[in-house]
């Protein structure tokens, strides 16, 4: 009983002393680093022993989850605590806006201070931070420059892990003030791509090759048809001097592809020695092999994954060596028991699995984000927590530690409940993460899909081919086989599927608004920019945005137009199949109608209802961003907007129907001033709200007859709005 108080007294002093001193942060974030390559998550490759201290002396999270598993939008989530669609930053390459709330900001007014070194990559410069110093986009292995909080670059000789390490020790030893609680975001580069290894770590696998995974191999049965279409896998998509590190031309281009090892031409001459030392040989001996044709295509492939993994791994390691160096410091420092470490990384990777290199997809290997963390007196060492965390959970989490309000926009959730729980999961935990991988048309050719993961279940949804894909987690770990289609699932799907829209609901998840390119598309891509180029040549008279029925201008419509438009300044911005994402896509992307125009004609939406049944509402918030882009890019353009045209032969035509609620809502825009609408039904449709073939052929596109009542309908209030 005695011992029982004592250490009631003991445990209710730790959690006093942490109530009255807000904790430092220290978070340790690497770039594609997979849990199968951390030991105390199971890696059966390698050892990681400093990051394993972290799981030994605090926590791991085993679902631990990114929201969009690529790097700047990983980073954009973490910083916002918010979906990608909602912060803005959904592809790499994106801008991020920095004047939004971010947590940096927040805990900074809350009396922290704030530093961050290392891989940035948003491209608009950090906020929120009292010291920063970041790599230029991907930022290099040898030698790296960096961008310094005067924009100006400084270059460092030496390896970058073991660089960024150096500056973030140098922070704490010697540029902080000590009166403050802080923040240290130390962001490595490695292990990305292409998996550049410090000397010390050669010889780390010497004579031991590391083991495949069992779907090195997967052949992509049983599921999506666009798994075949990835440029991720390693027997395919490895290049000849940046992946697989031989020197000068490629000399078997049936092989590899051609890349040159760039991280080779920053290295000083003493570095190119080492290098060509250890690789040199190695690699004359498996071309040598090569040469002599006797090794069969199977024997090619796993000698590429042993150089890839080999590389890979040795990369992991210096991040490894860091974090031992940084808590070795703050153990010296006396730091070690107010602060907090995590590890983590932006998103997961395939270590061979599926055949792959990469990530994107929403497989388990590149949904996973490592999660250790540490944090003395409050975090019971050595617990496995089973709770589903995202990376929109961190924002609130850091803002919770530090004492700062979390704004109710914030769509993650503070995980500090969690700690405090052992890291079991509280009753009001939430049972699924949403995910959504945006980048369509981009290096590797992954499809655009979300979806949703229990803690047992997959649901995924690719849009281009209207597919589902539901894997059972438990009864095949590897994913190798969708079950959506298994009767014996029928009800695991059903509510998979409910979780999925009750999530994207949650989340304001309208893809009529998210912008969407079809850049996958050669027909797409050609129109787009050739629209781009056209629409540069204004100003204009009178623009025309829309899909197929707007673009048929250009087709039956030709001479209506002709008669109607030819002596004006007229731009057809029409692309057939569009819908108003995408739309959305081409005036932001590629600033489309960014030149001055006298009358916008908006009439778009009719895809969504033809190829999604979308909802109603969320296709009228679509056509609202729209206007409020037209609005924006160009300031005075008169809009006239068009209800969307009847399709369907008889006004019980489903799709009708959803177009006539469409413009219930659309109508309201209409404000009199920028906004002018119309509704020219009546044009099209005869008596018996059927449609006679001879306006629309296939009761969805409209005949010269067609165009010439759209035209003539219109032309009262084009002359009224200035034409
Ligand atoms: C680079 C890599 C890709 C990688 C992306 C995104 N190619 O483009 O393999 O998928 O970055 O990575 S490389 O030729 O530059 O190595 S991310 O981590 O930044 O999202
Ligand atoms: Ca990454």
């Amino acid at each position: 009983m005695r011992h029982l108080i004592a250490l009631i007294i003991i445990a209710s002093s730790i959690a006093a002393n942490a109530a009255q001193k807000r904790p430092n942060i220290v978070f340790i974030f690497s770039d594609d680093h997979a849990v199968q390559a951390i030991s105390a998550l199971g890696s059966k490759i390698n050892q990681t022993p400093h990051i394993d201290r972290l799981a030994k002396e605090g926590a791991i999270y085993r679902n631990s989850f990114c929201a969009n598993s690529i790097c700047g939008p990983s980073r954009a989530c973490i910083l916002t605590g918010k979906h990608s669609h909602i912060n803005g930053f959904r592809r790499n390459g994106d801008f991020f806006d920095g004047s939004q709330g971010t947590f940096p900001k927040m805990v900074q007014n809350a009396g922290y201070q704030t530093a961050l070194v290392g891989k940035w990559h948003l491209r608009s410069n950090p906020t929120g931070f009292n010291y920063w110093e970041i790599l230029p986009g991907q930022g290099n292995y040898y030698n790296p420059d960096f961008i310094q909080m005067d924009k100006k670059r400084k270059r460092y000789e030496g390896y970058c892990t073991d660089v960024i390490t150096d500056l973030a020790l140098n922070w704490l030893k010697n540029d902080r003030s000590t009166d403050k609680p802080f923040i240290l975001m130390c962001q490595h580069k490695a292990p990305h791509r292409n998996w550049s290894p410090h000397p010390r770590h050669f010889d780390l696998f010497k004579g031991k090759p590391v083991s495949e995974p069992d779907s090195l191999f997967d052949s992509y049965a049983d599921r999506t048809k666009l798994l075949k279409e990835n440029e991720m896998s390693i027997s395919e998509h490895m290049f000849w001097g940046h992946d697989m590190k031989f020197r000068g031309e490629n000399q078997h281009p049936e092989v590899f592809g051609s890349l040159p090892n760039r991280e080779y031409q920053r290295m000083t001459d003493e570095q190119k020695k080492t290098w060509d030392e250890w690789y040199e040989p190695r690699n004359q001996l498996f071309l040598k092999d090569l040469k002599s044709g006797k090794l069969s295509e199977k024997e090619i492939i796993q000698w590429k994954y042993q150089r890839y993994i080999t590389d890979y791994l040795k990369s992991v390691q210096a991040v490894d060596d860091g974090v031992g160096r940084i808590l070795d410091y703050l153990d010296k420092a006396g730091l070690a028991e107010n602060t907090i470490v995590i590890y983590s990384s932006d998103q997961g990777f395939y270590l061979g699995e599926h055949g792959w290199y990469d990530k994107r997809w929403m497989y388990e290997e590149s949904l996973k984000m490592p999660f250790l963390i540490r944090w003395p007196g409050v975090i019971m060492p050595g617990s496995d927590s089973p709770a589903l965390i995202q990376n929109i959970d961190y924002a609130p989490t850091f803002l919770e530690l530090a004492g700062a309000p979390i704004p109710s926009d914030i769509q993650g959730r503070s995980l500090v409940p969690l700690f405090r729980n052992g890291g079991a999961k509280t009753s009001d935990w939430r049972d699924a993460i949403y995910y959504a991988y945006y980048e369509n048309a981009a290096v590797h050719n992954v499809p655009v899909h979300d979806g949703v993961r229990t803690e047992t279940h997959k649901l995924m949804w690719f849009p281009r081919t209207r597919e589902w894909q539901m894997h059972d987690l438990g009864k095949d770990p590897s994913e190798m086989k969708s079950v959506h289609n298994d009767p014996a699932y029928a009800p695991t799907f059903a509510a998979l599927q409910k979780r999925y829209r009750d999530l994207r609901n949650h989340y304001g998840v309208n893809s009529a608004t998210i912008p969407a390119t079809r850049g996958n598309q050669k027909g797409w891509r050609e129109r787009n920019s050739q629209l781009t180029k056209n629409s540069r040549k204004g100003p204009f008279d009178i623009v025309f945005v829309g899909d197929s029925i707007t673009q048929g201008w250009e087709g039956r419509g030709k001479e209506v137009w002709e008669k109607y438009y030819g002596d004006k300044r007229a731009l057809n911005l029409g692309i057939g199949g569009d819908r108003t994402e995408h739309v959305i896509w081409r005036l932001t992307k590629d600033k489309q109608l960014s030149r001055r125009a006298k009358i916008a004609v908006v009439m778009i939406g009719t895809n969504n209802t033809g190829h999604f049944d979308q909802d109603p509402e969320e296709v009228a918030a679509g056509v609202e961003d729209i206007l409020g882009l037209i609005k924006k890019n160009v300031p005075k353009t008169k809009i006239l907007l068009l209800g969307i045209f009847p399709r369907g032969q008889s006004p019980q035509d489903l799709k009708r129907l959803n177009n006539v609620m469409i413009n219930q809502k659309i109508r309201r825009f209409a404000d009199g001033e920028r906004v002018h609408y119309m509704d020219l039904s009546n044009e099209f449709l005869e008596p018996d709200g059927t449609i006679d073939k001879k306006i629309m052929p296939d009761y969805l596109h409209l005949s010269e007859a067609g165009y010439e009542r759209w035209a003539r309908a219109i032309q009262p209030k084009l002359e009224e709005l200035g034409l």
